[in-house]
């Protein structure tokens, strides 16, 4: 008798103790992932049926923001503190880490280099207090599964930072084996880029990394379903190098999208195996009887790709596959976002984000508070009712409220920090505030774009010359910024010497007009017709292919432009073949022209035709740009 009160009264204890358990977490992070890349965020083209089902009980976010890159947004997800104080500003977890006391901004530079670049930090400081660790401190069971970025060598790993358990391997920019079994993973030695160390083991022959994490995933749910855990799966998909399911992709390949704004097959193709790892992992917590007792967050590292596998240079064995599938089409494009993953414009920086929990967080529900992955951390432990751990700074702030409805985010001004824009190129920051945008280019001088993303969310109507007052107050935001995080942030190179005097007097140094007259009129470039062809003509475009071209410049009447080139082994323009149209739109607002030259080798001369014909062409710069990193910019805004 006395033994079955016993048994009953233990039976008691531990029914209310599972009953009183915290909720679990779960944090699933999608790869490159960008904005208008699910249903439920606006894609008619790519077919997301779990993320799109999870939003009808989920808090969706209009205003979400990562870093541009992916190892900076991860370290900020696990830290609560902005890349500029964290120190990891690049995707540059999978290089060696630096030695200890290693600064980031040099203090001397090559006479020929402007400016004073600071170098990324390669890992996570093991003194930092991340979520997984505050979380494994009350209580929780956490596992890592997936790809990392946050550190190459053990020190670093994520079992180091809180994870009790962890299925990833290193070098991590993307998965390993191509995304297939075998991954040829060892569990032991030197992690180089032949070979990856980690735990992630074979599979049989031809699984799919991505179904692979959503069966990690599911065995970690099922084994610790009393709970509580904190599940932090970082999706492989969808990056390079581009491993799809074939069956998938043919399905997208006979597709065509209503809007006509995205079409890659491959890439619609992984994300409906990231989508199927996802609604596995709803699935597993709904089996388990477990969904509504666990908050679930879903998001991406950082906007969508539109820059890669743009033409077959490069690795041949990948591109013949891409080619055949999705042509010269980059991965994915953001419109109506400007530009993409790795630039501070919104499409590099705007995602998906969506919060459930069942009977807290408002299902179908939406909210417009600017938030980013500096406050993912003190808002998970905000709701689950867990301190602050006293030696971890926060940059980030809880919006717990919003996700309950009970009140707005309080926070004058969100920032994004990214020091970095190719070899000798200085990178920016930006401050948002309301609707309003503030860009602070890094350089000498430092450059200023102000939008308003209230009316003009694709950043193509830069307010900077018409609102003085408002650059000035914001810019001042960001002096803050960079002063409390104790960024090291690009400064003038002392040592600097340009090549020659003359260069640095004329902005026009290398172009050469053609059936025009071009006059610098110290704000911009007037170009005039002087004939029936009027194009600038320059040999100093020296880079491999592909070329990006980014034009600023506005005309009245508007109209079409073209540049043609010859690369270096070509004696003439060939004619009808290797140009790239583009158009000028009739107005009175600066426009930012890109244009994509699938240059194969390495380009010679080009020639840049202009709608000069009927009204004079104003250009304030032309910037060519190479994925290596080189480029060659002409700015004709005096300082
Ligand atoms: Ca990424």
């Amino acid at each position: 008798m006395i033994f079955r009160f016993l048994l009953l009264s233990l039976f008691l204890f531990l029914g209310a103790k599972s009953f009183c358990a915290q909720p679990n977490v779960v944090l699933f992070l999608a790869d490159d992932m960008g904005w208008m890349d699910s249903g439920v965020y606006g894609s008619t083209y790519y077919e997301t049926p779990n993320i799109d089902r999870f939003a009808k009980r989920a808090m969706r976010f209009t205003n979400a923001y990562s870093q541009p890159l992916c190892s900076p947004t991860r370290a900020s997800l696990l830290t609560g503190q902005y890349s500029a104080r964290h120190g990891i500003t690049s995707a540059t977890g999978h290089i060696v880490p630096q030695l200890a006391g290693f600064t980031a901004l040099p203090k001397t530079a090559a006479p020929t280099i402007p400016m004073l670049l600071p170098e990324s930090k390669n890992f996570l400081e093991p003194s930092q207090v991340t979520l997984a660790e505050t979380l494994k401190n009350a209580g929780y069971r956490t596992a890592h599964i997936g790809k990392w970025h946050l550190g190459l060598t053990q020190p670093y790993w994520p079992e180091q930072q809180g994870f009790d358990s962890a299925f990833h391997c290193h070098p991590d920019p993307g998965p390993p084996g191509e995304y297939f079994s075998p991954y040829g993973v060892s569990p032991e030695g030197k992690a180089t880029a032949k070979n990856k160390i980690g735990t992630i083991t074979d599979g049989p022959v031809g699984e799919y990394i991505v179904d692979r994490q959503a069966a990690e995933a599911a065995q970690f749910i099922k084994a610790n379903k009393g709970g509580p855990f904190f599940l932090n799966l970082w999706c492989y998909g969808v990056h390079g190098p581009w491993g799809h399911k074939e069956e998938y992709t043919k399905h997208f390949a006979h597709k065509k999208d209503p809007s006509g704004r995205q079409g890659n097959p491959i890439m619609a193709s992984m994300l409906k195996s990231v989508d199927e790892c996802f609604g596995r992992i709803l699935d597993e917590l709904d089996k388990q009887g477990i969904a509504d007792h666990t908050i679930i967050i879903f998001t991406s590292d950082n906007g969508g790709n539109v820059h890669s596998n743009i033409s077959s240079e490069g690795k041949k064995a990948a591109n013949e596959n891409w080619q055949r599938w999705a042509g010269n089409q980059p991965p994915t494009q953001n419109t109506p976002l400007r530009d993409g993953k790795g630039t501070l414009y919104e499409g590099g920086t705007r995602v998906p984000m969506m919060w459930s929990w069942a009977g807290k967080i408002k299902a179908g529900s939406k909210a417009h508070a600017v938030v980013g992955p500096i406050d993912v951390y003190p808002t998970v432990i905000d709701l689950l009712g867990i301190a602050k751990p006293s030696q971890q700074h926060f940059d980030g702030v809880s919006y717990a409220n919003v996700l309950k409805s009970e009140g707005s985010l309080e926070r004058r001004a969100y920032f994004n920090y990214h020091p970095h824009a190719g070899a000798n190129r200085a990178g920016g920051v930006w401050v948002r505030e309301g609707d309003f945008k503030l860009l602070r280019w890094f350089g000498n001088p430092v450059t200023h774009e102000l939008y308003n993303l209230q009316n003009d969310i694709s950043e193509v109507r830069d307010l900077a010359g018409k609102m003085p007052e408002k650059v000035k107050e914001l810019d001042r935001l960001i002096e803050g910024f960079l002063k409390d995080t104790e960024a090291s942030f690009p400064q003038p190179n002392p040592a600097y010497q340009p090549e020659s005097k003359a260069k640095v007097a004329d902005p026009m140094a290398g172009l050469v007009p053609k059936f025009c007259k071009a006059s610098n009129v110290g704000t911009a470039l007037h170009i005039e017709a002087a004939g029936r062809t009027p194009f600038l003509g320059t040999a100093q475009v020296k880079m491999s292919g592909p070329i990006i071209l980014k034009i600023r410049a506005r005309s009245s009447v508007g109209g079409h432009g073209k540049v043609h080139w010859r690369t270096a082994d070509q004696s003439e323009f060939p004619e009808n073949a290797q140009t790239t149209s583009f158009t000028l739109k009739a107005g009175a607002d600066w426009q930012n022209i890109r244009v994509e030259l699938p240059v194969t080798g390495s380009c010679g001369t080009v020639r840049l035709y202009l709608p000069a014909d009927r009204a004079p062409v104003e250009i304030q710069s032309i910037d060519f740009s190479s994925p290596k990193g080189e480029s060659k910019r002409w700015s004709f805004i005096t300082p």
